[in-house]
C-alpha cells in the first residue's frame, strides 16, 4: 500500500486523529523512528499508512509552514486573537503580544472584539479605533446575539486559522455560533475574579462545512515571546514599521533618541498610545529576558 497525506486533528496519549483526504478520521501510531525525534502536533501534515478501515501508523511528518508553541499548532494561517468588550475586561497589553507573536510566525492577524452585547457601541467602537489605526482588521461580534458571525465566517473560509486570547473571552462560544454543530463546551465567567475558567484545555483542530480549520485553543494567557531579537520588535507592530524610516538613527529604539519618526507619530496622534506603550514593555520585557541569558 502507499502511503497517503492527511492532518493531524488532534493527539492525545501518542496517538492521533488524522483526517484523511476524503474528511474520514483515521486513528494512528507514528513509527516507531519518528517518535523521539519530532513530537506531532495539531495541524500538521502527515503521511500516514493505513491499516485496515479507521486504523493506521504516521510515516513521516511534512515540513511546518508555520508553528506557534504552548499551546502547540502548525500550518495556522490566521491567528485570531480575541478580545471580550466586557467579563473579562479587555487586557491590551495580552492582545498586542498576541499581535506581535503572530507577527513574528508569519501568521495573518484578525482582532476580534466579542461580547458586544454587554457594552454601549462606543467601548468596542473605541478598542476598534486603536487596532484598525494599527492596520489590522477589526470584527465586531457577540455570540450570544449572533452579530458579526457571518464576518468571522467570511474571514475562516478555507484557512487554517487559530483562535487566541484570554479565558473567557468567548473563544469557543464564537466557534460553537460560526458553526453551530462543534458544540464545544464553554464556561461561565467567575463572578468573583471576572476571569474565564480556562475551560477548553486542549487543542484541537476542526473542520469547518465551508472549508478550512480552526483549532480551538486554551487560550495562550502565559505568552514569552522568547526568540525575539529587540531590534527587530519594531517590525511586528505596522504602524511602527511605517514611521521608523523618519527615525535619524536606523538603530532607534524609538525610547529617548533624538528626531525618532515614531514618537513624533505618537505625538501627532498616528500612533495609538496603548499601542506605543506596549512596545515599550515588550522591549523591557525582551532585554530583561537577553540580560538573564548571558
Ligand atoms: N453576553 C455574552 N456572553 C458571552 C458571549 N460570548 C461568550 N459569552 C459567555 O462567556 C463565557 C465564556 O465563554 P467561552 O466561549 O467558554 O470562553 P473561552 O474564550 O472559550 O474560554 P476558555 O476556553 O476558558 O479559554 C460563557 O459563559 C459564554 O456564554 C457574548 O457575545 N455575549
Ligand atoms: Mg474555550
Ligand atoms: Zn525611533
Amino acid at each position: 500500500m502507499t502511503p497517503e497525506v492527511g492532518i493531524v486533528l488532534r493527539g492525545v496519549g501518542g496517538i492521533y486523529d488524522i483526517e484523511a483526504r476524503g474528511g474520514q478520521v483515521i486513528r494512528c501510531r507514528p513509527r516507531g523512528r519518528i517518535k523521539q525525534s519530532l513530537t506531532i502536533v495539531a495541524g500538521d501534515r502527515v503521511r500516514y499508512l493505513a491499516i485496515g478501515e479507521d486504523e493506521g501508523v504516521i510515516e513521516e511528518v511534512l515540513p511546518r509552514t508555520t508553528v506557534i508553541q504552548r499551546p502547540a499548532v502548525a500550518n495556522v494561517d490566521q491567528l485570531i486573537v480575541v478580545s471580550a468588550c466586557t467579563q473579562p475586561d479587555p487586557q491590551l497589553l495580552l492582545m498586542d503580544k498576541l499581535l506581535v507573536l503572530a507577527e513574528s510566525r508569519g501568521l495573518h492577524p484578525i482582532v476580534c472584539l466579542n461580547k458586544i452585547d454587554l457594552v454601549a457601541d462606543s467601548v468596542p467602537e473605541e478598542l476598534a479605533a486603536i487596532y484598525r489605526q494599527a492596520g489590522y482588521l477589526v470584527l465586531k461580534c457577540s455570540a450570544k446575539v449572533g452579530v458579526g458571525i457571518e464576518d468571522l465566517r467570511n474571514c475562516l473560509a478555507n484557512k487554517t486559522s487559530s483562535f487566541a486570547g484570554p479565558s473567557g473571552a468567548g473563544k469557543s462560544s464564537l466557534l460553537n455560533a460560526v458553526q453551530p454543530g462543534l458544540r464545544l463546551t464553554t464556561g461561565a465567567v467567575s463572578r468573583k475574579t471576572g476571569r474565564g475558567r480556562q475551560t477548553t484545555r486542549q487543542v484541537a483542530l476542526l473542520p469547518l462545512s465551508g472549508g478550512g480549520y480552526v483549532a480551538d485553543t486554551p487560550g495562550f494567557s502565559q505568552l514569552h515571546l522568547d526568540d525575539i531579537d529587540q531590534y527587530q520588535l519594531d517590525d511586528y507592530f505596522p504602524e511602527l514599521r511605517k514611521y521608523k524610516v523618519n527615525c535619524r538613527f536606523t538603530s532607534c529604539l524609538h525610547r529617548s533618541e533624538p528626531d525618532c519618526g515614531v514618537k513624533e507619530a505618537v505625538e501627532e496622534g498616528c500612533i495609538a498610545p496603548s499601542r506605543y506603550q506596549n512596545y515599550q514593555l515588550l522591549l523591557d520585557e525582551l532585554e530583561q529576558q537577553a540580560r538573564t541569558r548571558y
